[in-house]
C-alpha cells in the first residue's frame, strides 16, 4: 500500500494552512508502512473540524456524534477485533463533552489507536474557548478574557494509565508519522496529542510559537517511568515532544475474552432457575 491508496473520494476540505492536513498525511504514512488494508481499517470520529477525517479516508469511517468517538471505536475493536481502529478528533470533542469516555478509555486499554488534534478551540463553531484553550484568550463569546485553567491532555492520559502516550505538532510530519505509527503497532489504548493549529481562529498558538515553545523529550529517558514521564507532562520549561511513556499490560479485549470462555466452560446444564435465585436471598 501507498499512503494515496488512503485518500478518500472527498479531498479534505479544511482551510489552507489547517495543521490537520499535516495529520492526515502522517497518519496514511504510517498506515502504508504497516501495508494496513482498507477494508481492515476503520477510523472513527466525533463532531468538529478534525472529526471531519473519516470523509477523506479511504477506510472504513464512522462520523458519530460529538464526544462519543471512542466508545463508538472500543465497540467496533469489540465485535471485530481483527480490524485497525483508530479514533480521531479535537480538543473539545474529546475534553469536554467526551472527557469522561477519554479517561475510561484510558484505563480499560481497549487496543485502538486515538488521535487528538488540539487546536486550542472549538473551531466547527467558529471559535469558542475549549478546555485547552490559554487563560487570557479572547473570543467573540470572551471578549474580554478566559477566565478557566486547562487542561494538560498528555498528564491526564498518564494519570489515567493509558499504556502509550506521545504528543508531536502539525509542523513536524516525520516526527508525527513516527509516533503515530508507534502507536498503530501497540497493543493497548495508544494515546496521541498532537497540537494542530487552527490558522483561521487561534491567531495564538500559531505554527511558530509552537515550535518556539517545543522541546524534544531526551532519548535516554526511561519508557516505563510513568512518574518521570508525568514530570515532562508537567514542567513548565517548555512543551515537550515525543513518546512519554510505553508499557504492556492486558487489553480490554483480552480480559473480557477470558471472562467470556469462563463463563462458557461452566456447564448450566443442571441448573434451574430456583438455584440462580437462592444466589440473591
Ligand atoms: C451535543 C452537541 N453539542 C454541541 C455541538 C456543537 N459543536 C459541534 S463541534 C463542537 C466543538 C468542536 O471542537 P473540537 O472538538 O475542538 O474540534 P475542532 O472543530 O476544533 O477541530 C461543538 C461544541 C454538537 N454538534 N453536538
Ligand atoms: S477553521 Fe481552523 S480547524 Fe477548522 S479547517 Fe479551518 S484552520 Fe482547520
Ligand atoms: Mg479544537
Amino acid at each position: 500500500m501507498e499512503a494515496n491508496d488512503y485518500k478518500g473520494r472527498v479531498k479534505p476540505s479544511w482551510c489552507p494552512g489547517c495543521g490537520n492536513h499535516a495529520v492526515i498525511m502522517a497518519l496514511r504514512k504510517a498506515m502504508a508502512t504497516l501495508n494496513y488494508q482498507t477494508h481492515e481499517t476503520a477510523v472513527i470520529s466525533g463532531i468538529g473540524c478534525s472529526s471531519r477525517f473519516p470523509f477523506f479516508m479511504s477506510t472504513y469511517g464512522f462520523h458519530t456524534i460529538h464526544g462519543r468517538a471512542l466508545p463508538v471505536a472500543i465497540g467496533v475493536k469489540e465485535a471485530r477485533p481483527q480490524t485497525n481502529v483508530i479514533a480521531v478528533g479535537g480538543d473539545g470533542d474529546g475534553l469536554s463533552i467526551g472527557g469522561n469516555h477519554f479517561i475510561h478509555a484510558a484505563r480499560k486499554n481497549p487496543n485502538i489507536t486515538y488521535i487528538m488534534m488540539d487546536n486550542e478551540i472549538y473551531a466547527l463553531t467558529k471559535g469558542q474557548c475549549s478546555p485547552t484553550s490559554r487563560i487570557g484568550t479572547t473570543t467573540k463569546c470572551n471578549p474580554y478574557a478566559w477566565t478557566a485553567d486547562r487542561i494538560n491532555p498528555v498528564l491526564m492520559a498518564l494519570s489515567f494509565n493509558a499504556s502509550y502516550v506521545a504528543r508531536g505538532y502539525s509542523g513536524d510530519v516525520k516526527q508525527l508519522e513516527n509516533l503515530i505509527l508507534g502507536g498503530l503497532q501497540h497493543k493497548g489504548f495508544a494515546f496521541i496529542h498532537i497540537i494542530s493549529p487552527c490558522v483561521q481562529y487561534n491567531k495564538v498558538s500559531s505554527y511558530e510559537k509552537i515550535k518556539e515553545l517545543s522541546v524534544p523529550l531526551p532519548d535516554n529517558h526511561d519508557l516505563e517511568d510513568r512518574a518521570n514521564a508525568m514530570k515532562y507532562a508537567f514542567s513548565s520549561e517548555g512543551l515537550y515532544m515525543g513518546l512519554f511513556y510505553k508499557t504492556e499490560r492486558q487489553t480490554y479485549e483480552d480480559r473480557y475474552r477470558e471472562i467470556i470462555k469462563k463463563a462458557k466452560s461452566q456447564s448450566c446444564d443442571n441448573i434451574t432457575v430456583k438455584d440462580v435465585m437462592k444466589q440473591f436471598q
